[in-house]
C-alpha cells in the first residue's frame, strides 16, 4: 500500500463511519467455496494476501479475534439475494445499469448482508444506509472496500476476492436505496409445505433396531444434507436431503422427530421410527433461517415446532408432526436502547421446561420473547430486555436458567424460565460463543456454565446456583486461558471430567486443527492440546477445521468434525473421553463438509 493510500485509509478509519467491528469474510487456505454463485461459502479464515501494513493491523485484530468474528458472521451468504427484489434507485446515487445493479445485489447478499444486514441498517457491522454512503461518496467507499480496516472490514480487493471493477460497482451499489426482499406470510409458508408421509401412514411404533438415543444427526453443510450416524456402530444409516448450508438439528421431546433447518429456511422433519429414518414433511418458513425448536413442556410433548428466520425477521409456530403453520410473529420493533430496528433476526430458540413457552432471541434488538404457546389465538408473550446481538446459548444444569450470548455486547444474559425474568447480565470476554455451553461442578465454586469466545482466548466460567452458592451466582468465578480466539464451541458431559474447547476459526492452522481439553478438577493447570485433524489422516492440503465437540449418550466418547473444503475429504473423529485417545475415524465420501453434530438423547434432554 502506498503512503498515500495508508494516509487515506487512516483518515478513513478516523471517521470509522463504515468500519465493521468484527466483520470480515477472509478466506485463506480454508476450505474454499464451491463457487461464489452457489451462495454457499465454506469455512472461512484470515487472508494470506493482505498487504503488509494491513496484515499488521489484521494480526492485531486477529489476536483480538476481530476478523475471526467477522469471518464467522459472514460464514454463510444470505440466500435472500436469490429472491425477486424491488429495485428503487435513489436519484442522487451514481448511475448503474440494471445489470450492474443485479450484480451488486448478488455480491451484497453473498458478502455483506451477514454483517451489515439485509436492509443495510447495520447488524454486527455498521449501517450502510444512503444518508451515510451518499455523503461518503464513491472514491471514499472504494478505498474502504478495497483496503478494509483493522476493525474487521475485509480488504476485498487487495485480498484478491473482488476485482477493481467489482469494488467500483459495490461502492456505487451501496449508494442506491437497498432493495427490500419480499415478506413471507403464513399463506406463503403453508403453500410451500409438503407432507411426504401423512401422519396416518407413519409407523405407530419404532420400526428399526437402531439405538436411536445414541444416533447422531450430522450437518453436511455444503451438500444440503444431514448424515444420520449410528453412534454405537459408527455406520451411516441414511443421508437425508435437507435445506442448503444446514444449520442445526433439534429433537422433539419424545426423541422420535428430528427437525433440521437450512440457511435457506427450509425445515425438514425426519421420523426416526421409520425402518430407515427419512423425511416425512418439509416446509419453507421464510427466506433465511438458523433456528428451530420443539415444545417440551408436560402435555405439549411433540405437539408444536417453532422456527426463527433472519429474513423476514419473524418466527413461526407450527404443528409438530405436519409442520402446518399456525402463527407468525414479527420481531421488528425497538431495541433495548429504544431505537427502532426493522430487521431483528431471530437467533437461538429454546423450549422452556418450566412453562409451556418458547424463548426466542431477537438478535439486533436484544429482546428475548417468552412465548406462551397454550393459546395461539390469544397468545401471551413476556418480552425481556437483555443486551443487543443475541446469538446462541443453552440451559444451566438444572434446566431452569437460559444462558445466552449477546455476542457483540460481550455479555451473557441469564433468563430465569421459572419466574420469566432476566436474572442477570454477566460481562464476559470478547464475543462469547458458547454453542449451548458446558455445565459442570467446579471443585471450588459449585455448579458453573462455561463459554469460550470468538474474540479472545478466554473461557469464562459463570456460577449458576443462586441457592447453595449464592455468592457465586451469575458471576464469572474463574477465567481460564484457551488456545486463542476463534473458538465456537465448548462441551462437557455430566459423566465426564473433561472440558473440551475448539478453535476452528483461529487463523493459525495448528490451533484451528486442534482442541484444548481441561481436567475439570484441575482448571488451574494447562490444558492438553490434541491434534484432532492429525488423527483423521487426511490429505495434506487445505484447511481442516476441527469443530464442535459433541458427546455420545453414555458420555464416554466425544465426536469432532474435521471440516475440509467441499472438494476435499472430511472426517469425524471420535475420541475416547477417558483416555483422550482418538478411537474411531469415520470417513465416507458422502461426509461432505461436516460441521454440527447432534446426539439425539443429549439434544432431546438438553444435556451439555
Ligand atoms: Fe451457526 C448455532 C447463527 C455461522 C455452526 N448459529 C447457531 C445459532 C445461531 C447461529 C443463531 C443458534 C441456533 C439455536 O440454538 O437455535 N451461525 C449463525 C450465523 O449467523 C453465522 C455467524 C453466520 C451465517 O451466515 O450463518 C453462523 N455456524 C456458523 C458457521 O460458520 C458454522 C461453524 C458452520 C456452519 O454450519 O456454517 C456454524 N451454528 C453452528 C452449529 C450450531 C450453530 C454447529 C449449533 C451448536 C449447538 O451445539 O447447538
Amino acid at each position: 500500500m502506498s503512503p498515500f493510500q495508508l494516509k487515506y485509509l487512516a483518515a478513513t478509519l478516523a471517521v470509522v463511519g463504515i468500519s465493521v467491528a468484527g466483520c470480515s469474510n477472509k478466506q485463506d487456505a480454508a476450505p474454499t467455496a464451491a463457487s461464489a454463485a452457489s451462495a454457499v461459502s465454506a469455512a472461512p479464515a484470515a487472508s494470506a494476501q493482505a498487504p503488509a501494513e494491513n496484515a499488521a493491523a489484521k494480526s492485531d485484530a486477529a489476536s483480538h479475534g476481530d476478523t475471526t468474528a467477522a469471518t464467522y458472521a459472514n460464514a454463510g451468504s444470505s440466500p435472500v439475494g436469490a429472491a425477486a427484489l424491488h429495485q428503487n434507485i435513489n436519484p442522487k446515487a451514481p448511475q448503474m445499469t440494471q445489470a450492474e445493479f443485479e450484480r451488486g445485489k448478488e455480491i451484497y447478499f453473498q458478502r455483506c448482508a451477514g454483517c451489515h444486514g439485509v436492509l443495510r441498517k447495520g447488524a454486527t457491522g455498521k449501517p450502510l444506509t444512503t444518508d451515510i454512503t451518499l455523503e461518503r461518496g464513491t472514491e471514499y467507499l472504494k478505498t474502504f472496500i478495497a483496503y478494509g480496516s483493522p476493525a474487521g472490514m475485509p480488504n476485498w480487493q487487495t485480498s484478491g476476492e473482488m476485482t477493481a471493477q467489482d469494488v467500483d460497482l459495490m461502492a456505487r451499489y451501496i449508494q442506491q436505496e437497498p432493495p427490500t426482499p419480499p415478506e413471507f406470510s403464513l399463506a406463503d409458508i403453508e403453500s410451500s409445505r409438503k407432507e411426504y408421509i401423512p401422519v396416518d401412514k407413519r409407523p405407530t411404533k419404532k420400526m428399526n433396531n437402531y439405538n436411536i438415543d445414541n444416533l447422531f444427526s450430522v450437518t453436511l453443510r455444503d451438500s444440503g444434507e444431514v448424515a444420520l450416524i449410528d453412534g454405537d456402530t459408527k455406520q451411516i444409516i441414511n443421508i437425508v436431503k435437507t435445506g442448503y448450508a444446514v444449520h442445526i438439528s433439534r429433537m422433539s421431546k419424545s426423541g422420535r422427530y428430528l427437525y433440521v433447518i437450512g440457511r435457506d429456511a427450509r425445515l425438514n422433519l425426519i421420523d426416526l421410527w421409520m425402518e430407515k429414518p427419512d423425511n416425512v414433511a418439509e416446509v419453507k418458513v421464510g427466506l433465511e433461517a438458523r433456528s428451530v425448536e420443539t415444545s417440551k413442556f408436560k402435555g405439549f410433548e411433540d405437539k408444536l415446532a417453532i422456527a426463527g428466520t433472519y429474513w423476514p425477521p419473524q418466527f413461526v409456530i407450527m404443528d409438530g408432526d405436519t409442520l402446518k403453520p399456525r402463527k407468525v410473529v414479527s420481531t421488528r420493533g425497538m431495541t433495548v436502547d429504544n431505537e427502532y430496528h426493522p430487521e431483528p433476526r431471530v437467533a437461538a430458540i429454546v423450549a422452556s421446561h418450566y412453562r409451556p413457552e418458547f424463548l426466542v432471541n431477537a438478535k439486533e434488538t436484544g429482546k428475548i420473547y417468552m412465548v406462551d404457546y397454550t393459546d395461539l389465538a390469544n397468545m401471551k408473550m413476556t418480552v425481556l430486555d437483555s443486551a443487543k446481538f443475541l446469538h446462541d446459548g443453552g440451559f444451566d444444569s438444572t434446566g431452569r436458567y437460559f444462558m445466552t450470548a449477546a455476542n457483540a455486547s460481550n455479555k451473557i444474559a441469564v433468563v430465569d424460565t421459572k419466574e420469566d425474568k432476566l436474572a442477570a447480565l454477566v460481562d464476559v470476554g470478547k464475543t462469547p460463543h458458547p454453542g449451548r455451553g458446558a455445565n459442570f461442578k467446579h471443585p471450588k465454586f459449585g455448579p458453573v456454565w462455561a463459554t469460550s469466545h470468538l474474540g479472545d482466548e478466554s473461557i469464562s466460567l459463570i456460577g449458576t446456583d443462586p441457592v447453595k452458592n449464592k455468592a457465586n451466582a451469575w458471576k464469572v468465578v474463574q477465567t481460564i486461558k484457551g488456545q486463542g480466539g476463534g473458538s465456537l464451541f465448548i462441551k462437557t458431559h455430566p459423566k465426564s471430567k473433561n472440558l473440551w474447547v475448539d478453535t476452528p476459526l483461529h487463523p493459525d492452522a495448528k490451533i484451528s486443527q486442534s482442541v484444548a481439553v481441561y481436567d475439570i478438577n484441575k482448571l488451574d493447570g494447562a490444558p492438553q492440546i490434541i491434534d484432532i485433524a492429525a488423527c483423521a489422516k487426511l490429505a495434506d492440503d487445505g484447511a481442516k477445521r476441527v469443530v464442535q465437540p459433541e458427546y455420545n449418550k453414555a458420555g464416554d466418547e466425544v465426536w469432532f468434525s474435521v471440516w475440509s473444503a467441499l472438494n476435499k475429504e472430511s472426517a469425524i473423529v471420535v475420541v475416547d473421553d477417558k483416555t483422550r485417545a482418538c478411537k474411531t475415524v469415520i470417513k465416507d465420501k458422502r461426509l461432505v463438509t461436516p460441521t454440527g453434530k447432534f446426539n439425539v438423547y443429549n439434544t432431546q434432554n438438553d444435556v451439555y
